[in-house]
């Protein structure tokens, strides 16, 4: 078996059959290999490496199963390299298979095509793991390895390059099952301390970030039992349902922040929470996070669980009844709250909600909402009614544009039989329009949304309201995206207002051979940042 035939076959191993690649001659022999696999391997080549490492994120993200994508070295890597640190920043279980130079020059500077200097360095300051293939009988292990250490403990990217003369080296190779993945050992004492705590608290409250996304029938069944608010904003939504009088997001999420007595945080960093709500000596916060360095990074926890969400969470519904005070329903009061918010929202951001209701009105329960940095993402991320976890996307601290249109069809890949949406700014869509090409060269059925309002509206309202009107750098001149889309062979529609987005959206929902482009022109929408950036409740 050559290198490139192990590797192919590791990933085959762990249930990777799709990679989201670009070819050039350091892989060649990775894309024979690919080739020989047949049907096994499903390989879905794009246009631009960053459209290649966005689609392996997006499958990553709405599956929770790990992904790969493959990339020349050099310019190949660097133009993967920003969705590979949204794979970081996500904790987003990605491989990136990346070529390099003959073995033997390797550090030897004599400028090979596409060589950068310390690509190895560069890619471990960018991923969890990574690991250089010299020989094809070390290809198994190393396959293994990779994944073993983006699904063990907090989850993240991982690297494994192979030089342009490796990749075909044979030799006998023996396969190499998936290795058991790390996990913790949970602290019973911890569990039993969380359960008295929570179980005596008089308003207790829940807050979700992505590592709660796993456990979202646990964090259900916690939070009837404590009639606690489960908050999530963005990475945390879904995992309770939005329809439910205890699941919020901002800004009733920071009311209830100030009135809490014990926090239960469940894969968050917290940043909102403790850098901007506050923090004082009357709120104990007990945390789960899959990494150990996450929990007191800003604020010593009370009680600090390390390890899987889920494990730990049920253990903690074990052992809760026995110390769970008697608690009368908060559904009413609930209910209220979140109406008199809903009610301040629309009148605040109206025009852009309208536009949500009408995406929430024709996506189904399970089909998979992807924002982006642009206005209607603000007011997706506290305003669109989320059923499940990881049916909406939102791309974390990165807040990149371009993630939204790239990762959205990586996310309709892997996800075929339900509709993905996703939402972009004429800005952010332009970043990745040319991945149009590859929705339609591979039939993926993904609706992509674009609002044009002529500009990086969110970078002009800036300048608007704080540089005096001195406009610079953001005013954009666009192509006419319905044409655009159909140059490509792509559907394309424009819709002006709410009732014809939701009318070109059932359009778009039926046609599940390839793409739909639904421009709507908007012009400039009401700010969301008052309720995004809300002075403290504590500690004041
Ligand atoms: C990779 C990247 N570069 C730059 C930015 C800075 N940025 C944030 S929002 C924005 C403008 C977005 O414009 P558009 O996508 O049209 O959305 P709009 O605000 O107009 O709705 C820019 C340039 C960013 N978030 N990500
Ligand atoms: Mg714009």
């Amino acid at each position: 078996m050559t290198a490139a035939e192990a590797v192919v076959d590791g990933m085959l191993a762990h249930g990777i059959d799709t990679i989201y690649a670009l070819p050039g001659v350091q892989n060649d022999l990775l894309f024979e290999a690919m080739f020989k696999a047949g049907d096994r391997m499903r390989v879905v080549h794009t246009r631009h490496e960053q459209g290649a490492a966005y689609m392996a994120l997006g499958a990553a993200l709405a599956t929770a199963n790990p992904s790969a994508y493959a990339v020349v070295p050099g310019p190949g890597l660097l133009n993967s390299s920003a969705a590979l640190l949204t794979a970081y920043s996500m904790n987003a279980p990605v491989l990136a298979l990346i070529g390099e130079i003959p073995d033997a020059d390797i550090g030897r500077h004599l400028g090979h095509l596409h060589e950068i200097r310390d690509q190895a360095g560069i890619l471990k300051r960018l991923v969890d793991y990574s690991a250089l293939i010299r020989k094809p009988e070390q290809a198994p292990r190393l396959v293994a390895e990779a994944v073993r250490s983006m699904v063990s403990g907090r989850p993240g990217p991982a690297s494994l390059q192979c030089a342009i003369d490796v990749w075909g080296k044979a030799a006998a190779v023996t396969p190499q099952p998936p290795l058991p993945v790390r996990e913790p050992k949970v602290d019973q004492t911890a569990i039993t301390k969380a359960a008295k705590l929570l179980g005596a608290a008089k308003n207790p409250m829940i807050v979700c970030g992505g590592g709660a996304q796993e456990a979202s029938a646990e964090i259900t069944a916690l939070s009837a039992m404590l009639q606690a608010p489960v908050l999530g904003y963005r990475r945390g939504r879904g995992v309770l349902d939005s329809r439910d009088p205890l699941s919020v997001t901002l800004p009733l999420g920071r009311e209830l922040w100030g009135e809490a007595d014990v926090v239960l945080a469940v894969g968050s960093r917290m940043l909102i929470q403790f850098r901007q709500w506050g923090i004082d000596k009357s709120l104990k916060i007990v945390r789960i996070d899959a990494d150990a360095q996450e929990h007191g990074r800003l604020h010593k926890p009370a009680i600090a669980l390390t390890g899987n969400a889920a494990l730990i969470l049920r253990r903690i519904l074990d052992a809760l009844p026995s110390h769970n005070i008697k608690r009368a329903s908060r559904r009413a009061d609930m209910a209220a709250r979140q109406a008199a918010w809903d009610k301040r929202l629309r009148e605040a951001i109206g025009p852009q909600i309208a536009f949500l209701d009408a995406i929430r009105g024709e996506l189904p329960e399970d089909g998979i909402l992807v924002d982006e940095v642009t206005q209607m993402g603000f007011a997706a991320r506290l305003a669109f009614p989320v059923y499940r976890p990881r049916t909406f996307l939102s791309p974390g601290y990165q807040d990149n544009l371009g993630w939204g249109f790239a990762t959205a069809l990586g996310a309709q890949d892997a996800r075929r039989n339900v509709p993905v949406v996703s939402i972009s700014g004429d800005g952010g869509f332009m970043f990745t329009a040319n991945e149009m090409a590859t929705a339609v060269r591979h039939r993926i059925p993904l609706t992509a949304i674009v609002f044009n309002d002529g500009a990086f509206g969110n970078v002009r309202r800036i300048q608007q309201e704080r540089f005096g009107n001195r406009l610079i750098a953001s005013d954009l001149a666009n192509p006419d995206f319905v044409k655009f889309a159909e140059s490509f062979g792509a559907a394309g529609e424009r819709a002006r207002n709410p009732d014809e987005l939701g009318a070109a959206l059932r359009r778009a929902l039926a046609r599940r051979d390839g793409p739909t482009l639904i421009e709507v022109p908007v012009g400039s929408f009401p700010s969301p940042w008052p309720f995004i950036f809300m002075p403290p409740v504590r500690g004041v």
